[in-house]
């Protein structure tokens, strides 16, 4: 062997050597940056659910003297153990009513309570509705499951406005506080658009010490605040909340300012809108187009000049309607009313 060919072999076992180091230390790079982000996505979510926790026990604490019946069960944890966190949500074309009551064996005329622990609110969720019937079968499908992970004591009531006169959103919701409370005694109110499907069920519907609206961001506005002090699609307020407000205003006909109205409200009355963090206040508005019988209403903004003077005398205190059926169906509860001009008090 010549000194050349000696040097070569030399070179080359020396060139496989330095890739062979070059390659360790890419791996190597590569699954401790791994390791490290998976720890570090670990301690944040730790982080995350300890904050929560923490939020919740005190706002909770002001709910200790709730139900007293299953008295003999534990207190549900502040942050229920079968949270799933964030998912992408799919719409089956074919779906049908009784696919997601097969899958919602639990929900008993529209109720569900935990068997294994008591939770400290009981919680109506009231959904206006008309001519959305697909909207409500996605919603339902979701939002069940969804508030069975987290533990709660909840109903789902549909108010349903019958006829083809101007949709009026923001009365429905007061004639659902109305009605329902004839039912139970609900703690909290959740007030729901039928299009709107939570995407993280980090989102706790329950109620706070403060108005809470849970919808920081949709996929159709990029996931952000539509505007600064929007308090549309779902809010959540107590029960001493929505009548200290006197509720809504039932004067706003077609789309548009009744939720700005209800902020008003709550803010002539000292309280303030709090929020769940934008990571987890994500909802997937099912889309749609503006419906007949909803165009944008006219008179909101002469409307939203006078809430300081007549929130006290138009609400809860002077809403009319004729109520005209309560079903019990298995997965909700159907309330039907006219609020045509003409209607009756109940
Ligand atoms: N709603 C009904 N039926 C109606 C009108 C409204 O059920 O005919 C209820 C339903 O719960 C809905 C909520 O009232 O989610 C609010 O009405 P909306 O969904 O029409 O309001 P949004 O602000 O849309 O989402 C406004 C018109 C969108 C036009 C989009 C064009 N790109
Ligand atoms: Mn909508």
């Amino acid at each position: 062997m010549d000194v050349n060919c000696l040097s070569f072999r030399l070179f080359y076992r020396f060139r496989v050597l330095l890739l062979f180091i070059v390659c360790s230390l890419v791996v190597g790079w590569a699954t401790s940056y791994y390791l490290w982000e998976f720890q570090k996505t670990k301690i944040v979510m730790e982080h995350f659910r300890k904050r929560i926790v923490a939020e919740q026990e005190k706002k909770t604490s002001a709910f200790m003297e709730a139900p007293a019946e299953n008295s003999d069960l534990r207190v549900c944890p502040a942050l229920s153990p079968y949270l799933k966190g964030s998912r992408n949500l799919s719409f089956k074309m074919s779906l049908t009513l009784e696919e997601v009551e097969k899958s919602n064996p639990k929900v008993l005329k529209g109720h569900y309570r935990p068997s294994k622990c008591r939770p400290l609110q009981r919680v109506a969720i009231l959904i206006p509705h008309r001519n959305r019937e697909k909207h409500l079968l996605y919603l339902l499908d979701h939002l069940h499951p969804f508030l069975q992970r987290q533990q709660l004591d909840y109903a789902i009531y549909i108010i349903h406005q019958a006829g083809n006169t101007k949709f009026n959103r923001a009365k429905l919701l007061n004639i659902g506080y109305l009605e329902t409370l004839k039912e139970e005694k609900w703690d909290c109110f959740i007030f729901h658009d039928v299009d709107l499907v939570p995407e993280n069920d980090f989102n706790l519907y329950l109620c706070d010490n403060e108005p809470k609206h849970l919808v920081v961001g949709r996929n159709a506005t990029g996931y952000r605040l539509r505007y600064s002090g929007y308090f549309g699609g779902v809010t959540a307020m107590t029960r001493d909340q929505f009548a200290k407000v006197n509720g809504f205003s039932n004067n706003y006909w077609g789309w548009g300012g009744e939720d700005d109205d209800l902020r008003e409200r709550v803010m002539l009355n000292k309280m303030k809108v709090v929020r769940p963090s934008p990571e987890i206040a994500r909802y997937t508005m099912i889309f749609h187009k503006r419906d007949d019988g909803n165009e944008v209403n006219g008179e909101r903004m002469r409307l939203l000049r006078q809430v300081a003077r007549v929130w006290k005398t138009d609400g809860l205190n002077s809403c009319s309607y004729k109520l005209l059926s309560v079903q019990h169906n298995p997965l909700y509860i159907n309330i039907t009313v006219n609020i045509s001009v003409s209607s009756q008090s109940p």
